[in-house]
């Protein structure tokens, strides 16, 4: 009664709460992924913090969705998109134009990412308003996927070749739209696409995802080399820069924020 309810009763009850918390843990870990548990096999006091702290790290294994399903609909397009950053390269796409299908394609496959997009686009005017919107949205649902970017690279590049095409594309993930674009093209349009709409589709994307990006052509003599060479340089790079890192515990800024 006066020794702050530590008798032997309850010292004992507490042992068996925290040996039953021990072992839910362990039983938890085990579920989550089935890998060497033999460490885990001794029981003494650092053995326990052991298993609090791989608790820990399968917690940050049980990551977020990072899928979002974007709707938007103007009098000019209207435009359903799911993306999953996690994907495998799932892509179902029709715009109605065949080469901007084409490129999505290629940026679903090169960056690992499920997309579908279903767009019916005013093309009867030309293709700005289709290609410019799916830039917008693709744009929101990255950023919406992204969640709070925690444990993120944030930062992606690569020089993609694409035969005589040499693309770099630099990305950063930083929440501030910036978009520098160097590309020479040498027809007017790839099939119904016109080319000056390759610019606009990759400024449309870094501001609605808040992204800093780079696309420089490095060579190229081919519009479609080039372009698809773009497309799948920035695929690799948001791909990259998307990927969790263990060892980035939050967000990866001195801020504190993204
Ligand atoms: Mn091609």
């Amino acid at each position: 009664m006066e020794n702050n309810g530590n008798t032997p009763e309850n010292t004992q009850k507490k042992y068996y709460n925290n040996r039953n918390k021990y072992r839910n843990k362990r039983k938890n870990y085990r579920g989550y992924q089935k890998v060497n548990t033999r460490s885990l096999d001794v029981n003494t006091e650092e053995t326990t913090e052991a298993v609090t702290q791989e608790a820990s790290v399968m917690m940050q294994n049980v990551r977020q969705d990072r899928t979002a399903t974007i709707a938007r609909t103007t009098s000019e397009t209207d435009i359903k998109l799911t993306i999953n950053l996690d994907g495998t390269g799932e892509a179902d796409v029709d715009t109605g134009i065949g080469f901007f299908d084409h490129m999505l394609k290629s940026f679903a496959k090169h960056g690992l990412f499920d997309l579908s997009v279903t767009v019916h686009g005013d093309l009867i005017v030309d293709c700005h308003h289709t290609i410019e919107d799916v830039g917008i949205v693709l744009g929101e649902a990255i950023k919406q996927a992204l969640g709070d970017k925690k444990s993120i690279r944030r930062y992606g590049d690569i020089i993609l070749p694409m035969d005589e095409a040499l693309i770099l594309c630099a990305i950063d993930l930083s929440g501030r739209p910036y978009l520098v674009f160097d590309g020479q093209f040498t027809s007017d349009s790839v099939g119904y696409f016109d080319t000056q709409m390759v610019k606009e589709f990759f400024y449309a994307i870094s501001y609605s995802a808040g992204m800093n990006l780079h696309i420089k052509q490095m060579s190229g003599e081919n519009d479609h080399h080039i372009i698809e060479g773009m497309f799948k340089a920035f695929a690799k790079a948001l791909d990259e820069a998307t990927l969790y890192d263990e060892r980035i515990k939050s967000v990866l800024s001195t801020k504190g924020s993204l």
